[in-house]
Formats: C-alpha cells, structure tokens, sequence
C-alpha cells in the first residue's frame, strides 16, 4: 500500500474499483478507503431479498476490458444483486485491485490543507490519509435515509433497513413483519417478505407506478452476440440519452431486453382513441405507457397515462379497497425513478398481507411490540424500512468536506448542490466526484457514467502534471452557467412537475433543498462538453 499516493478515492464501488485500474494505467498511485468490508458498494450494501438491478447487464457492466466482456456469463438478463456483487469481486480479483483498497475504514474528514497543498482525510478510526488529489467515489444513494418516528427506539424488535441488509441470512419463517415505503426497494422486497413471514404488513405514504420487470433468463446465443458486437455496442451506449445501447440481439429478430422507459416510440398517448389505447396495453402490457414520448412533458397526456395506469391496477388487486389504496393519484408517471417489479400488485391478493394507508392512518408511534396509526395497532416481530436514501449529496455531506479556507461544502450547497459539470466544486481545488450531482449520474446507465468520470479525472490529471501544474478548480461562472443549464433543461418535464415529491429533487428528506440534481439533458450531450474541456485545455477551469 502506497503511503502517499497521487490519488485518494473514496469509495470502493464500481466508480472506485475503476478508478485503481484506470489511474493505476496512467502511471498513478492510488489508494481506495472504503467504509464496508469489500468492493461492490450500492450492490455490497443493499443485500435485502429481491434487490435487482433496473437495467439489463450485459449494458450494466464495464466497457473497459474485452477480456472481460469475453470471460463472465450473466446468468439472467436483469441481474440479482448476488450476480452483480459476484461479478464486482471477480473484476476485483481479476485485476487486482484490492492490493490499493483498505476496508471497514468510513472517512469522516476530507479537508484542503492550503499551506501543505494536500487533501488530508480522517476515518472513522483516526487514521489520517493525504494526497494532492482526491476523488469522492461515495456514490449516489448510499447513504440510507431512516425517518425519525415517534418511539422509534421503544420498538423491541429486529430493526432492518433495506439498504443496510445483514450479511448473514434473516429468518422470518412465521414472523409478524412490518414495512415502511414503497419505492423501488420496498416494491422489490415486499413480494419476498410476503412469501417467508406469517404475516407482513405494508405501510405505505405514497402509492407506486411501477411495472413488470423483464424476467428472463440470459440465453447463451444473446450472450454470444453481444460478445461478439460489444465494440459497436459500447460505441452505441456513447450516443445514447442514458447510456443503454438499445442493441437488438439475435440479429434484431426479437424484441432487444428493453429497459422499461426507453422512449423509442414517436406516437403520442394523445395521438390514439381510447380504443387503440386499451388494444395496445392488452396486446404489450401496462408499461406500454411508458414508451409514450408525450407522456414526459404533457400534463393532459401524462393524467390519460395515469388514468389507464390506474386502470391496470384496478384488475390486478382483487380487493376494491386496496387496489383504491394502491393507486397513485397525486403526481404522475414519469416524475419518479420507474420502478420495476415482481409480483408486487399480486402480493395484496394474498391473505397474509396487509396494505395500510399511512395518508389515511398516519403512524402515530412506535411501541415496544409494533406501529400505532392513528386507527389500530399492528403487533410486529419485524420492522423494515424501505425509506430510501439521503441521494445524490448524502454521502459528500456526511463526509464533512471543508475546502480552501475551510469553506464547508454543507454550506456551499444550503441551498442546493452546485458543480461545474457534476466533476467539481469551485473553492474545492483538485477534488473530484464521480457521478456528482449537475451530471448525468442516475439518469444514465452507471457503470457508462462512471467510466467517463474516471476516464476524465485521470486524464485531466495527467494533462496537469505534463503541463506542470498542480492545480484545477472551475471558474464560478462556470459553476453557476452550468447550474442553471441543469436547472433550465429539467424544467417543463415530469421530473420538475409541482407535484412531483422524489429524491432526485431531495424531496423525500426533510429540510433539503429542493432542487433537481442529475442532469436530464442527455449523456451524449454532457460527454461532449466534458471533452470539450479537455481537448481545448479546460477553458472552464482555473488551473495552475
Ligand atoms: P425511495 O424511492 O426514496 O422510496 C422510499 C419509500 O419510503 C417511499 O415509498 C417513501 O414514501 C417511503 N418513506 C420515506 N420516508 C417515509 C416516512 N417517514 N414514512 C412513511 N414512508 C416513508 O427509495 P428506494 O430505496 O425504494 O429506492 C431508491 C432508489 O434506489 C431507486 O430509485 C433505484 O434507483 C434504486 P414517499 O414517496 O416519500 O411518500
């Protein structure tokens, strides 16, 4: 382990873990400080039944290594969060790269030492890091957000999260389980939780729009021709709004594993008769209304979606009541992250479960045995949130990062984050994010995200160091025209939509600025300004 390395990253994900090849190739020393007990992070952390990723894995995977693309089998199309972490760990070994890693090390300090011209980072533990460089590979959603309920500690028994999921298995053979939401990871657990408990018991704020996952098994021809195709494919996915490549296998003769949400339709909602629109959600299914353009950006179009959508629920719960409870009503289609599901609306047909409409009821405490809303008592071995995360920022927060004279980044960002480009913060000099917030981010497929990230830090400290000069932070027009073009281009979407209450805008936090952090733009958009930058010697930086 290098003692003083060029570069310190925080965060041993997949933006870390290729962040020790890429900087390792350019002739860097690195050193990765992780706070869990092996790579994989996001996929590391959130081991709870059913956790799946939402886009199709021979695009959710590096690019970077044909041997690699060459050598693993994905065994399903959207892949388990045990496939993802075993692949992560094989890339780990396969290159090395734990060599450069410390685990079980949480940095609660990252501050810019001006007179010694260092980062110097502090753990959890004391221990004390310093290098001319360092880059926050912390993540998008990986701190977990647990709500403060009244009488939350009175409760006696076993307390998860969704996104802190022990290591060893949890047996909840005839437990009384309880959840608390139902976003993405709560729609993923619920139907396994429903199938191990005696009983389980879904508190939910906000109903859901989620769909069918595609549950197909990686068929060995499919496999072979993206293996076969992957240079184009990886070219396809730089083209491409969020970094899929949309690339139709077996010669294009079946329908390519869409993600769910890929708006490749031209036809509007608003473009078919009432009619049309029920033969074409018989014929593909509800998230059929996804791929409906004019749905993201017309309020009428969006309601005739969300009418329908309510429509598709109606028929899948048996129980009037709880399919009226399931059915979202306040904010449409397309404002959130598109969840998708397994036997998610199927579950509420199930005797042992129980929906309780925490908008109707609130909680009003925790008890020593279970929840009390304000109409019953529902007697609990088991409680589970599935709360969600403190996004985008939470994790740079938390590492309490202090910039030249000690200018805290909890106060640059009162009133919401501010970055040139997602890549860097003025005040902040050669500190980098990976993923940060004003770039793409979670709105492109991560690992093409990531990659881009590293790829351009490791260049631009290269061009740094052949150019004789230490320093890069960006100008603060820079900062605040790019801001504001995020801002401007989200605008007028679904996303943005006043009643839109998601955690892309930090709405699901309380006492967050509420501001849209990714960029909606598009990746190939943001890639070309990033290399912009680098070709014309980073005009939108102060370096020296
Ligand atoms: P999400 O999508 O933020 O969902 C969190 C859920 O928890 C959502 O249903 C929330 O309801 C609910 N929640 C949060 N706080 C409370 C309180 N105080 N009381 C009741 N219910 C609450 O997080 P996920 O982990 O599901 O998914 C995050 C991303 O991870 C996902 O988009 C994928 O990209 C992977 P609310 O809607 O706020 O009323």
């Amino acid at each position: 382990m290098n003692d003083r390395p060029d570069v310190l990253v925080v965060g041993a994900g997949f933006a870390g873990m290729y962040a020790v090849h890429r900087f390792r190739e350019l002739g860097l020393t690195v050193r990765v400080l992780e706070a869990g007990g092996d790579v994989g992070g996001t996929w590391y952390w959130n081991r709870y039944p059913g956790s799946r990723c939402d886009v199709p894995s021979l695009e959710y995977s590096y690019g970077f290594s044909p041997e690699l693309e060459r050598e693993w089998d994905w065994p399903e199309v959207f892949s388990s969060q045990e496939d993802i972490l075993a692949y992560a760990n094989h890339v780990a070994d396969r290159f090395d790269l734990r060599r450069d890693m410390q685990f079980d090390t949480r940095i609660v300090s990252v501050n810019y030492q001006e007179d010694e011209d260092v980062w110097r980072l502090t753990s959890e533990a004391g221990e004390v890091f310093e290098a001319p460089f360092c880059v926050m590979a912390t993540g998008c959603l990986s701190v977990p957000n647990t709500p403060r309920l009244p009488g939350a500690d009175a409760f006696d028994g076993l307390v998860l999260h969704t996104g802190l999921w022990p290591h060893e298995p949890v047996d909840l053979t005839g437990k009384r389980v309880g959840i608390i939401g139902t976003g993405s990871s709560g729609v993923q657990v619920i139907p396994e939780l429903a199938r191990q408990a005696g009983h389980l018991c879904v508190f939910q704020r906000t109903p859901v729009y989620t769909v069918p996952a595609n549950r197909k098994a990686m068929r060995a021809d499919v496999q072979q021709e993206f293996r076969e195709n992957y240079r184009s494919i990886r070219e396809m996915q730089q083209r491409n709004m969020g970094g899929v490549s949309g690339y139709r296998p077996l010669r294009g003769a079946r329908a390519a594993p869409s993600v769910p949400g890929e708006r490749a339709s031209r036809t509007g909602i608003l473009d078919l008769d009432a009619e049309q629109r029920r033969a074409i959600i018989a014929e593909r299914g509800v998230e059929t209304l996804l791929n409906f353009p004019d749905v993201y950006t017309d309020p009428e179009a969006n309601e005739v979606a969300n009418a329908l959508y309510r429509d598709a629920v109606r028929e899948a719960v048996r129980d009037p009541e709880t399919a009226q409870k399931l059915m979202p009503k306040d904010y449409g289609l397309g404002c959130k992250r598109q969840v998708l599901d397994r036997d998610f609306f199927e579950t509420f047909n199930r005797d042992d479960v129980t929906l309780v409409d925490l908008r109707r009821t609130p909680i009003e405490t925790l008890t020593s045995d279970g929840v009390m809303t304000s109409d019953a008592h529902y007697d609990l071995d088991v409680l589970v949130y599935a709360t969600g995360f403190d996004a985008m920022t939470g994790a740079l927060m938390r590492a309490n990062v202090r910039g030249r004279n000690g200018q805290a980044l909890a106060d640059k960002w009162r009133y919401g984050p501010v970055a040139y480009l997602g890549l860097q913060m003025r005040g902040f000099p050669n500190l980098f994010t990976v993923t940060g917030p004003g770039s793409p981010s979670v709105l492109c497929n991560m690992l093409v995200a990531i990659e881009q990230h590293v790829n351009w830090i490791g260049d631009c400290i290269i061009w740094l160091r052949e150019t004789s000069r230490t320093h890069i932070e960006p100008l603060a027009d820079s900062e605040t025209e790019w801001a504001a073009h995020v801002n401007e281009v989200a605008e007028g979407t679904m996303y943005t939509a006043p009643s839109c209450n998601s955690w892309y805008l930090g709405a699901n936090i309380p006492g967050k600025a509420r501001l849209f952090m990714p960029y909606v733009g598009g990746y190939p958009r943001y890639r070309e300004r990033c290399e912009r930058e680098t070709a014309s010697g980073y005009p939108g930086f102060e370096t020296g």
